[in-house]
């Protein structure tokens, strides 16, 4: 089954989003094979990101990720990598659509409340980077 990793971001726990987006998660059909809560260290919050070091933005995004606990998610179903990107809508608010998770919880581009996987080899990496195998859990079989 397809995998995603999803992130509950710490400015959407910190202002009591967490339930309403789980419950979205939840509705949308995903299956949740793994979640925790956690805070992140700057070490990783930044190996995270690794792939942005370069950008401007990249200090700051790894202050605001280690922050506050977030909670990363390991979700399924089929063509989920698509699918939760759909639900969490545009990397900034202003632009995602009506009823997306950002529309409805973002405070700004860069404390943009979810982050979802890119692609389905990201979200296989991304999930064992907070999930070891033996901690995702087999829901059938
Ligand atoms: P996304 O895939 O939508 O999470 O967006 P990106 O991979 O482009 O960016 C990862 C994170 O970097 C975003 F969630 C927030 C942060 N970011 C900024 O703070 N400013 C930007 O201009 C772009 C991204």
């Amino acid at each position: 089954m397809e995998r995603t990793l999803a992130i509950i971001k710490p400015d959407a726990v910190a202002n009591g989003h967490a339930g309403a987006i789980l419950d979205a998660i939840l509705k949308a059909g995903f299956a949740v094979r793994a979640m925790k809560l956690t805070r992140l260290t700057p070490a990783e919050a930044g190996g995270f990101y690794a792939v942005h070091k370069e950008r401007p933005f990249y200090g700051e995004l790894v202050d605001f990720m280690s922050s506050g606990p977030c909670i990363p998610l390991v979700l399924e179903k089929s063509g989920a990598v698509t699918a939760w990107r759909e639900l969490i809508g545009a990397t900034d608010p202003a632009e995602a659509a009506e009823g997306t998770i950002r529309a409805r919880f973002a405070e700004n581009k860069g404390r943009n409340a979810a982050h979802g996987s890119d692609s389905v080899e990201n979200g296989r990496l991304e999930a064992n980077y907070f999930f070891p195998e033996s901690e995702i859990v087999a829901i059938a079989g």
